[in-house]
């Protein structure tokens, strides 16, 4: 439901500019450049969890056309994309739920599986 594939564009970068805040800090925390605080590591997974449910809607077709580091190829092989989108999805609503116990191992797991999302999509969906 977009006037102009701009917006469309709009719309989904300013998900991933969220998400990509939000992601950021939790890596922040794990890596040790601040410090670990388990409730707004929680608050940011439930925030990236949420989030990923947005991006989805702005891939309207025709929409590698403008201000966008979105490959035509997103809309050629839809099927892939919109399967790791959604396994994207899933490794973020496993994220949430690590980040509300204290298991810091399966924490920093479903942290990895979910960056490892990010990547994987990026690596073949992004221009470099
Ligand atoms: C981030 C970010 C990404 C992912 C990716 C994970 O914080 O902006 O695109 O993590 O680098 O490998």
């Amino acid at each position: 439901n977009f006037k102009e594939v701009d917006d469309a564009i709009e719309y989904r970068q300013s998900a991933f500019g969220l998400i990509a805040h939000n992601f950021g800090d939790m890596g922040a925390m794990l890596k040790g450049e601040k410090p670990f605080d388990a409730e707004v590591f929680a608050m940011r997974a439930q925030n990236v969890a949420a989030l990923s449910q947005l991006p989805a809607e702005g891939f309207v077709a025709g929409s590698d056309k403008g201000n966008t580091e979105a490959l035509a190829k997103i809309w050629s092989d839809k099927a892939d994309f919109d399967s790791k989108m959604s396994e994207f999805q899933d490794n973020a609503a496993k994220l949430a739920v690590a980040a509300q116990s204290d298991d810091n191992n399966a924490l920093k797991a479903a942290f990895m599986a979910t960056g490892k999302s990010c990547k994987g999509c990026h690596d073949v969906y992004k221009k470099d």
